[in-house]
């Protein structure tokens, strides 16, 4: 089962679609995020589409008003994308305008140091509204397992999991599926490296044992 997603952090066009070439055969999706759509375009949703097959998400971490996240989000879901990664804290009608437009996933938890700082201290009533509302997934730390475990415990059944952090910030493949995750997300330990087709294959072998 293919539960790796790459996060293509590189501006250009030409290594994003070689790179999501030649790894595409170990992923599950491709994640998009601002370095790329600036780089390259939002066009490139619809060719890292053609030239991998796969589902494509949409990392734009939407924090606007609902009017605004409409607006943003339509353009992007007719652009190609299947998934828009979007943050709770502007609300539950900032999160539905992007629900109504197509598959979303909320960020829970976030994985870097600072996200103790304000995101973690309210880490439940994201959790609360993800079961209210119901998308696709949630966003939860790899770079912290015991998080993960928490919120999988609270978490309504069906809500998938997707947990970055693992490599470059530290978060280890096994301890993250133990905790609960459904996928994990990867991004320089993939991209960065001198073969990023055999890291992302050793990434899968990892993942294959969890599956
Ligand atoms: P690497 O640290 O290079 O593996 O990349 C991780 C990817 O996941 C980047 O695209 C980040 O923007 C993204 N990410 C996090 O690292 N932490 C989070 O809490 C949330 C995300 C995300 O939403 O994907």
């Amino acid at each position: 089962m293919k539960r790796l997603v790459l996060a293509l952090d590189v501006y250009e066009r030409e290594r994003a679609l070689e790179i999501a070439e030649c790894t595409s055969d170990y992923l599950w999706a491709v994640k998009v995020n601002w370095p790329l759509i600036i780089g390259s375009g939002l066009k490139i949703i619809a060719e890292l589409k053609q030239v991998t097959g796969l589902p494509i998400i949409a990392d734009l971490k939407l924090a606007d008003i609902p009017n605004t996240n409409r607006l943003i989000a339509e353009k992007v879901f007719e652009a190609g994308a299947d998934y828009i990664i979007i943050h709770g804290f502007t609300g539950r009608e900032s999160v539905k305008a992007v629900m109504e437009l197509g598959k979303t996933i909320i960020i829970v938890e976030m994985s870097h140091p600072g996200a103790r700082e304000f995101i973690q201290p309210v880490t439940d009533g994201f959790i609360e509204l993800a079961n209210e509302l119901r998308p696709f997934g949630v966003i939860a730390p790899a770079t912290r397992p015991e998080r993960v475990a928490y919120i999988r415990s609270r978490l309504r059944p069906g809500i998938k999991i997707l947990s970055p952090g693992v490599g470059a910030q530290g978060g280890k493949v096994g301890e993250v599926f133990k905790a609960g995750a459904d996928y994990i997300i990867v991004g320089r330990s993939i991209y960065d490296s001198e073969n990023p087709r055999e890291a992302a294959r050793r990434f899968h072998e990892e993942v294959e044992v969890w599956s």
